[in-house]
């Protein structure tokens, strides 16, 4: 059996799952492709997936009645139109991060989810599908370095595209640890807190960039994240739990160490796409093989949702340097059954 999947956004990250999709993984298909640049989406069909219709509009993609299920990986402030398009239709949707650009917009797609009456989302936080972040989430929960008190985080990109402005470090490039790290402790957020310092001279135009976000959850552990996207050397994630009788940290990506003229050195990776490869393929993998079984089990729209309230939240606090609080509306029990395993999955 082989799932048919409509495909709308064929930039980086939608080229990368369209390849996964049609080749690399098992019981899919990209059928259907669109982008406001025809054009780009043509090419990307040609190339990676030959024979598939290239719609003039998201919406024509999710009317396709030979598209079974829709991937959105468009621009953020789009994704709310095609993922409520597809809930409309009753297709399965996977839509990457973020949901919905608002709190408010996410919360629209959740109700739209509910009165369709099944699970149909999923959001796109590959993160909990790599294997290090499961290892990591395997010391935590099994108690050896005792209950978790702090969490240090680095979400480093060597540098960002000219339309990478504004709030994008945090509703952009935060929103994994965000999600990411509510997973590792299953815990949810209460107040946020961003430590703005000095601007470094390789920030594009008016960039703030780096800053520090303070997070505290409501079992009371502090988190500080270091947001750096300009950093220069690499593609670089870190994470160390510290708990009442040790620490745990993130792996490192395997490098080969190598000795050279006088030096140690060892490959630093340059950007997302090759650090998370294979959580990327898990991730899909589940989706495809979950929407083939009409189960949905990752993180759901109400992650998606949360995340939002948070990012929002942070945003707040690097405009007013105030601790903000963080305020969700309660989880409806629909989304009780998208989290089967553990408390809150995948
Ligand atoms: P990109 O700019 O390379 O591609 C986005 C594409 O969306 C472009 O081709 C653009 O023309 C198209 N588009 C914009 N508005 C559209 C619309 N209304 N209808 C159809 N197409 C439209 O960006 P990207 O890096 O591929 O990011 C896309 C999304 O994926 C973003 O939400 C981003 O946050 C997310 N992303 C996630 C990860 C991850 O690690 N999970 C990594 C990269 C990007
Ligand atoms: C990008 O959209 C991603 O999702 C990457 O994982 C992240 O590291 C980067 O900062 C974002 O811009």
């Amino acid at each position: 059996m082989t799932l048919n999947v409509g495909v709308i956004g064929t930039g980086a990250i939608g080229q990368e799952h369209i390849g996964r999709l049609h080749g690399k993984l098992a019981g899919s298909a990209v059928v259907a492709v669109s982008d406001i640049d025809r054009d780009q989406a043509a090419a990307a069909a040609q190339r990676l997936c030959p024979g598939a219709t290239v719609h003039r509009s998201g919406q024509d993609l999710v009317d396709d009645p030979r598209v079974e299920a829709v991937v959105v990986t468009s621009w953020g402030p789009s994704h709310e139109e095609f993922v409520l398009a597809a809930i409309a239709a009753r297709k399965p949707v996977f839509c990457e991060k973020p949901l919905a650009v608002t709190a408010e917009a996410c919360l629209r797609i959740v109700h739209a989810e509910i009165a369709a009456g099944r699970p149909l989302v999923q959001v796109g936080f590959m993160r909990r599908y790599d294997q290090g972040y499961r290892l990591l989430k395997d010391a935590v929960v099994s108690g050896t370095i005792g209950a978790p008190l702090l969490v240090h985080c680095a979400h480093r990109n060597a540098s960002v595209p000219p339309h990478y402005t504004g709030d994008m470090g945090i509703t952009d490039t935060f929103i994994h640890e965000i999600d990411v790290l509510r997973w590792l402790l299953d815990d949810d957020y209460v107040s946020a807190q961003v430590v703005k310092g000095r601007r470094t001279r390789h920030a594009p135009g008016t960039l703030e960039d780096p800053y520090m976000i303070l997070l505290e959850t409501r079992d009371g552990v502090r988190i500080d994240t270091e947001v750096f996207v300009n950093c220069r050397f690499g593609y670089d994630i870190q994470c160390q739990v510290v708990g009442e009788d040790g620490t745990a940290s993130l792996p490192e990506p395997a490098a080969v160490a190598m000795r050279r003229d006088g030096q140690r050195s060892s490959a630093i990776l340059m950007d997302w796409k090759l650090r998370f490869v294979d959580a990327y393929d898990v991730e899909l993998q589940d989706w495809v093989d979950a929407t083939a079984a009409g189960a949905m089990r990752g993180p759901s729209a109400w992650d998606g949702y949360f995340a939002a309230v948070t990012s929002d939240a942070c945003v707040e606090a690097k405009r007013t340097g105030a601790i903000v609080p963080i305020v969700a509306d309660g989880r409806p029990a629909f989304y009780d059954r998208q989290t089967p395993t553990g408390r809150r999955g995948p």
